[in-house]
């Protein structure tokens, strides 16, 4: 076994939790080539993040995360700050050796994404990895459904479905949090849940969105402040209101070249729907069907079945030989969303440690942003918007 791999990082709300998580796990349930040490938490607060590196099992904590730079006992800088501060955190650490996973969207703008990305190939020589954390590609039915696509399963892909409700922002007197602001999330429904499906449908497909067709809404223009900026469910205060400048709402037509065709919705308003991500792919052959709210499942209807039986079959992807789930329990044993995060880890440990580079990589992630912004450019012009192509 090799020497251990010292993760530090950067923030601790919902994400860094989650992240915590898989680090906390990800030794126990794998066999390593090195172990994983959870050296040191960074947050805004000096108080807050004391308690919060208690809590999720950090060794230490620090208000500023510029000091990870310079220590040489972190390998490897785990960003889950808000995406304003992504880029910067993400260059300096790459350009101080550290290996870095930094938390979807890459960035803010495709601007702050191509330094990622630059920052992360000058890295690359010495060795250096960076990845992106879009973790729904590590739920063994979607690497399932990749895999069957893959190999023929569905035939020639004809159609596209891909949507991602929430509720959580259905109450008009929700406070204004940091995911409903422009300047510090860089796009509301769009960049935080939009993105998800952008990159699954392109991880199962293997096609990239070449095209789309846009509008988004805003259905709620004003909030109460939050009475501090700590999560997500912040409490407001209601004497005081700031405008919401984020979408709350996106739909989009998109096509994914030879043909194929695409529907894409994210809203953080389907009132009712918690974590509905639904992906559906048609193809000439069959049709496979994945929704994040039955994860350990994966539906699957097949033209090549004789007549008579042909019809949806549940596979239950709990079998060992399926994608990652030998390290868990006896088939039918279900698994929770907690261990896409710890899939996630241990992919990224490996990758580390074999010398290779890990996916989604920067330049995977930008390629999303290429999407995103796209996406947001259609909707302010009402038009068929071409989706830029990295050279
Ligand atoms: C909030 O909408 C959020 O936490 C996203 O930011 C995550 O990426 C998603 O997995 C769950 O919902």
């Amino acid at each position: 076994m090799s020497e251990p791999l010292r993760v530090a990082m950067v923030g601790y709300a919902f994400m860094g939790a989650a992240h915590s998580q898989a680090w906390r796990t990800v030794n126990h349930v794998y066999d390593l080539p090195a172990p994983v040490r959870m050296q040191v938490l960074s947050g805004r607060s000096a108080t807050a993040v004391a308690a919060a590196a208690g809590r999720l099992g950090w060794a230490e904590h620090t208000d500023d995360w510029r000091t990870l730079l310079k220590r040489d006992d972190v390998d490897l800088i785990d960003i889950c700050a808000p995406g304003d501060v992504h880029a910067e955190i993400a260059i300096a650490a790459l350009a101080a050796g550290k290996h870095v996973l930094c938390e979807k969207p890459l960035a803010n703008s495709v601007a702050e994404a191509r330094s990622m990305v630059a920052a992360a190939s000058a890295a690359q020589a010495s060795g250096v990895r960076a990845m992106c954390g879009f973790n729904y590609r590590r739920v063994p039915a979607v690497a399932l459904m990749r895999q069957m696509i893959a190999d023929g399963k569905i035939g020639t892909i004809r159609h596209v479905r891909a949507s991602y409700l929430q509720d959580w922002i259905v109450d008009p007197e929700f406070p204004l949090v940091w995911r409903l602001r422009k300047e510090v999330a860089g796009s509301g429904a769009l960049g935080d849940i939009g993105a998800h499906i952008v990159d699954l449908t392109q991880f199962v497909t293997g096609r990239h969105l070449t095209e789309v067709c846009a509008l988004t809404e805003t259905f709620v223009k004003s909030r109460p402040l939050p009475s501090s900026s700590a999560g997500l469910s912040a409490a407001g205060d209601s004497s005081a209101f700031g405008a919401v400048t984020v979408d709350d709402a996106v739909l989009f037509l998109a096509r994914l070249g030879d043909g194929v065709v695409g529907t894409y919705e994210a809203t953080r308003f389907a009132t009712g729907r918690k974590n509905g991500l639904h992906v559906e792919i048609n193809g000439s052959l069959g049709t496979l069907v994945f929704d994040f709210e039955r994860m350990n499942e994966l539906q699957f209807y097949s033209l090549e079945a004789p007549a008579e039986q042909q019809g949806f079959t549940r596979i239950l992807v709990t079998e060992p030989t399926h994608p990652y789930m030998s390290a868990w329990w006896p088939p039918g044993h279900l698994i929770g969303y907690e261990h896409t995060f710890t899939h996630q880890a241990h992919d990224l440990v490996r990758a580390i440690a074999e010398g290779a580079d890990p996916t989604p990589s920067f330049a995977d992630a930008l390629q999303v942003q290429l999407v995103l912004d796209a996406v947001a450019r259609s909707a302010e012009t009402s038009a068929w918007t071409r989706v830029e192509e990295e050279s």
